[in-house]
């Protein structure tokens, strides 16, 4: 990484019946988890969102008077910079852009913890709707502090819809039914082909061909995520989607576009 700031793409995840409880005061509103990610292009084989269950997240109207969840220090960088949606062409200030202060819309603090089970609609996935689950090595001093997740090319996301599938415990800790989890297969969207191995689903294969079982098997998942990163960029190629048959290093300007352009996506630098 380099000094300057980092350009993250914040996909907007549209909050869907059955309605979370503790989004009751913004019920009816147009609401949207905004996940940060790097990786655009991979936005078709999103299979669920993540929170971290101890994190703290606000609700925050935008000018267009819809509500972004998220961090309130994704909010504040947001409030500076103004919305970047440039489906006018245009700058649009953020309304929440006043003296510095952003205030949540919805009273007392929303924890990630309540936003679990959630159903969302993710912007070119093939899943209608997919559901918000627990990741905890989230931080919350990055992007938003939501995860969109893609299983297929970024390991912590396989690991952890992993061990919620294979775990009941774990779903009954949190209070996931099966169905938030069940049906959500890991969907190709890439194809990597290198000297020594080829796969359309890379994190899936080395998280399964490095014996990965736990979200907490740092090393092992560094090390997945070392070779999928490095080589997603530089050797991909689109396997779905409009851009099927291009170079991930060209689609991912592409698709970047292509959701701005919809409406369905804002930039976020920080
Ligand atoms: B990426 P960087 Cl398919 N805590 O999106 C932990 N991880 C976070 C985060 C946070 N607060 N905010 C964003 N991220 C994840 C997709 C993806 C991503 C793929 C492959 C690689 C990849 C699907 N998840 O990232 O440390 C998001 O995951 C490779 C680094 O700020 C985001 O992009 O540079 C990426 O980490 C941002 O990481």
């Amino acid at each position: 990484e380099g000094v300057g700031p980092q350009e993250y793409v914040l996909i907007k995840l549209r909050v869907v019946e059955p309605w979370p409880e503790v989004l009751e005061s913004v019920r009816g509103r147009e609401v949207y988890l905004v996940p940060a990610t790097l990786r655009p292009e991979t936005m078709y084989g999103q299979t669920n969102c993540y929170v971290l269950p101890e994190g703290e997240y606000g609700a925050f109207e935008q000018a267009d008077g819809s509500v972004f969840v998220c961090s309130k220090r994704a909010a504040l960088g947001l409030a500076h910079q103004g919305s970047t949606n440039q489906h006018d062409g245009g700058f649009v200030p953020y309304a929440a852009a006043s003296m510095g202060v952003v205030k949540s819309v919805v009273p007392g603090t929303i924890k990630g913890r309540d936003l679990l089970g959630a159903a969302v609609r993710a912007p070119l996935s093939i899943y209608d709707a997919v559901y918000v689950l627990p990741l905890t090595t989230i931080s919350m001093s990055k992007g938003t502090g939501v995860v969109t997740s893609v299983p297929s090319d970024a390991p912590d996301d396989w690991i952890a819809l992993h061990e919620l599938k294979e775990q009941p415990e774990l779903r009954d800790k949190y209070g996931l039914s099966e169905d938030t989890v069940a049906k959500f297969d890991v969907v190709p969207v890439l194809r990597i082909e290198t000297e020594e191995w080829v796969s359309d689903v890379s994190a899936a294969y080395w998280c399964e061909k490095l014996e990965i079982t736990s979200s907490k098997d740092a090393d092992k998942l560094k090390k997945a995520k070392d070779i999928t990163y490095l080589h997603g960029f530089s050797k991909g190629v689109m396997l779905v989607g409009k851009y099927a048959g291009t170079k991930v290093s060209e689609a991912k300007v592409l698709v970047r576009n292509d959701l701005l352009a919809s409406g369905d996506a804002v930039l976020y630098l920080e």
